[in-house]
């Protein structure tokens, strides 16, 4: 069955992209050699003047080229072919006899885009579900399909650099502004509208090839050489500095976009193809792939084995606690359209919450994601309260209040004297064990665990804990809401630290000992922002608040033993008074405003060894904060804590920012084998016994040859 139906009206030809069997449309090998047919064809006919192209899927126009056939590449000399076809097949819809216009609704990624680009004009719907991108570098790649040479033709070279640089989505208003698209219209006259402009180009009333527009952004710097050697350099030096070279593709793409510029149109093409080629071979592309996957595999997994019942409706959402925390849930959840019912003790605290909920909408506002009418929308959603008035109907009850057993017991008895039966306690806690704050409830298996992260309208991840008792239908639900809040959501078994915490822990404490040797602040910081980390462990220690590390540290030394002892320097410099950011005072200086400064070089003399400090190589710290980290998930997934070895490296990349160009803790051991994990953890422990005792899972695997994923083929 052909994935294209056409259906040609007074001249025009409207060709629907509909790939039978598939969620969205996507260019394998075979779907081009299916358009090259209708194209072909369409070029014969001479009663054709014009050509729509149109999706036939709901939300998607088209994803880009088929990801899974890149796994079939043999060698850089194929994949280069691959996208030198793409080229050849864009370069004839460019040129061809008959102009196409692309009617745009809904995702139009990678190769889609680049189609479109090819197209003679372009229409969008102003549906929010239409997005354009070219996401290629989120792959590890750069666009093969002409992306670098079309796309700085028709919006600019700076706007340009921005999409293939972030491979970030474009709404259809931003992409009318930056004549990406030439229309926007509703998408129920989109095939209507695309008909029409297909026979006025068929009729030369429109132009073909139109030149980029003068009055666009930047485009008197971008004019002359001198201006664009400008635009390419400061673009180099952000990329460097923000990647810190572990992402190939951002130079090779910049480097495609150039030769574009400096040579030939031909050379700019050959450039983007030979490079297209080397960086489908990359490491870095591997992993990044593998993540695609495993996202994408996330989202179907409901978190229960077996046949899943369906998620309750969540109609109405209670929240107690008016913290940070109850008021980023409050904000993400009235941006969803879900009303919340947010309630503290005194009416003070729930005037601050309303606030801070405010200011996180208003910011969408701000940023123009949102109009004012729909800022105001969501805001009336959020009502405050010190009672347990309107609780009454309420399906999901996320708790957020203090992080002590006793107030958590408190409020859950109090809580379900008002809420319905049936109704889910969900309880965002980052220590307390989940099975732990259920035992005060009216029915422990309507209890579950809902970690968010901090800022949670900026965080990816939801960890959801399940405890034994916790019913199939209640983690359904939570799976289902986080999901409706865009998190990626992991389900964990509970224990303490749950996964996120727990991996965490001995890679700050071996940070903390780090310091107790006499390392300087600056030194591990740098070292782990070279292995690929947005933040440096002790900045991280800092910004988290040096009391909640240590509650959390003492939570899990107690549960673990020595292995998970936090450093004598994180107990004594919270002795002396320090709690990080939040009280302007820690590893950091932070001005009146709370804004971070250099290292405060005073709390050298609340450390073990005092003002006393040595070097430490990078090496040895990268090395030995990563394998503390590695061997911790090891170990969850050897007991059960992680329900697959996907979630512990989506867990760790979305909530800790492990360097995604690793793939996450349990990629690096198969990408270095479990026996060289083995040897380097046991040379470690050699020197620093108790603290990296490898894992038994990792000795078994070293032994057996086995790894977490197939070694060819899709990994997830
Ligand atoms: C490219 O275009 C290179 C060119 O420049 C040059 C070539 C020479 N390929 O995410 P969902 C699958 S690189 C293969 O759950 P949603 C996905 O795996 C490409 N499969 O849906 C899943 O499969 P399954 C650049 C793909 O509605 C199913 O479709 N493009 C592709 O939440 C549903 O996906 C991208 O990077 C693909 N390209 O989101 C876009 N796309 O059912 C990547 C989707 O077996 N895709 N699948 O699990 C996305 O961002 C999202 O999937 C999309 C839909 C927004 C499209």
């Amino acid at each position: 069955m052909s994935a294209f139906s056409i259906a040609i009206d007074n001249g025009v030809a409207v060709v629907t992209f509909d790939l039978p069997g598939e969620p969205v449309n996507k260019f394998s090998k075979v779907v081009v050699a299916d358009f090259v047919t209708v194209f072909d064809q369409l070029e014969r006919d001479t009663a054709v003047t014009g050509a729509v192209l149109i999706s036939g899927k709901p939300d998607t126009f088209i994803a880009g080229a088929d990801i899974d056939e890149f796994l079939q590449f043999t060698s850089p000399a194929d994949a280069t072919r691959e996208s030198a076809e793409g080229h050849r097949l864009m370069d004839r819809l460019e040129h061809g006899r008959v102009p196409w216009v692309a009617a745009i609704h809904g995702a139009c990624l990678g190769g889609g885009l680049e189609a479109s680009l090819a197209c003679a004009y372009r229409i969008v719907s102003d549906s929010p579900r239409t997005v354009l991108a070219l996401p290629e570098v989120q792959l590890g790649l750069i666009p093969g399909a002409g992306g670098t040479q079309r796309l700085p033709r028709t919006v600019g070279l700076q706007v340009a650099l921005d999409m293939i640089l972030t491979g970030k989505n474009v709404r259809a208003k931003k992409a009318l502004q930056t004549g990406l698209a030439d229309e926007m219209v509703h998408p129920s006259i989109l095939r209507d509208v695309a008909m029409r402009r297909a026979r006025e180009l068929g009729a030369g009333k429109i132009a073909r090839h139109r030149p980029h527009r003068a009055d666009a952004k930047g485009a008197l710097l971008e004019s002359n050489p001198v201006g664009r050697a400008v635009v390419f350099r400061q673009a180099r030096e952000m990329t460097m500095k923000k990647s810190r070279g572990h992402y190939p593709a951002l130079l090779a793409a910049l480097d495609a976009v150039a030769a574009g510029f400096h040579g030939t149109s031909a050379e700019g093409f050959a450039t983007e193809a030979r490079l297209f080629g080397e960086m489908a071979f990359t490491a870095v592309s591997r992993q990044l792939i593998f993540l695609f996957y495993a996202t994408t595999a996330l989202k179907k997994d409901l978190g229960v084995s077996g046949a899943a019942p369906p998620p309750l409706p969540v109609s109405k959402l209670g929240i107690l606690g008016t913290g940070f925390m109850g008021a980023g849930i409050a904000a993400v959840s009235a941006m969803q359209g879900v009303p919340v019912r947010f309630k503290d003790t005194a009416l003070p605290a729930v005037a601050k919450g309303l606030g801070a909920v405010r200011e996180v909408l208003k910011d969408r506002l701000h940023k123009k994601q949102v109009t004012k009418q729909q800022f105001e929308d969501q805001l009336a959603l959020v009502s405050g309260t010190v009672t347990y008035t309107g609780f009454g109907n309420v399906p999901l009850l996320i708790e957020a209040v203090f992080e002590d057993l006793a107030v958590k017991h408190a409020v859950l008895r109090e809580a379900e004297a008002v809420l319905p039966a049936g109704a889910i306690v969900a309880t965002n806690t980052s220590t307390i064990p989940i099975r732990q704050v259920a035992s005060a409830s009216r029915d422990p298996s309507r209890v579950v665990g809902m970690h968010f992260f901090s800022p949670v309208h900026k965080m990816p991840l939801l960890e959801v804990i399940v405890t034994p008792r916790t019913a199939p239908e209640v983690v359904v639900t939570a799976v289902a809401f986080g999901r409706r809040l865009g998190k990626t959501v992991i389900v964990v078994n509970d224990a303490p630290g749950f996964y996120v915490n727990r991996i965490l822990a001995p890679y700050l404490n071996e940070a903390g000992t780090l310091l107790d040797e006499g390392a300087r602040i600056e030194a591990i910081d740098q070292a782990m922002l070279d292995y690929g980390f947005p933040v440096g462990p002790v900045t991280l220690l800092d910004e988290v608040g040096l009391d909640i590390a240590g509650k959390s540290g003492s939570i899990l030394a107690a549960a673990f033993g020595d292995r998970l002892r936090p450093s004598a320097t994180l107990g004594q410099v919270l002795a002396a008074g320090r709690l990080g950011r939040k009280g302007k005072q820690g590893f950091y200086l932070y001005d009146e405003m709370g804004k971070k400064g250099g290292v405060d070089e005073s709390v050298y003399a609340v450390t073990p060894t005092g003002t006393r400090r040595t070097d430490v190589s990078a090496a040895e710290i990268q090395e030995r904060l990563s394998l503390a980290m590695v061997n911790e998930a090891v170990r969850c997934v050897e007991e059960g804590i992680l329900r697959a070895p996907r979630d512990g490296d989506i867990g760790a990349v979305f909530g800790i920012g492990f360097p995604p160009f690793r793939g996450g803790p349990l990629r690096v051991v198969d990408t270095l084998g479990a026996a060289e994990v083995v040897r380097r953890l046991e040379a470690l422990n050699a020197k620093h016994p108790g603290r990296f005792e490898p894992a038994t899972m990792l000795r078994t695997m070293a032994s057996s040859g086995t790894t977490f994923y197939p070694k060819t083929g899709k990994p997830v």
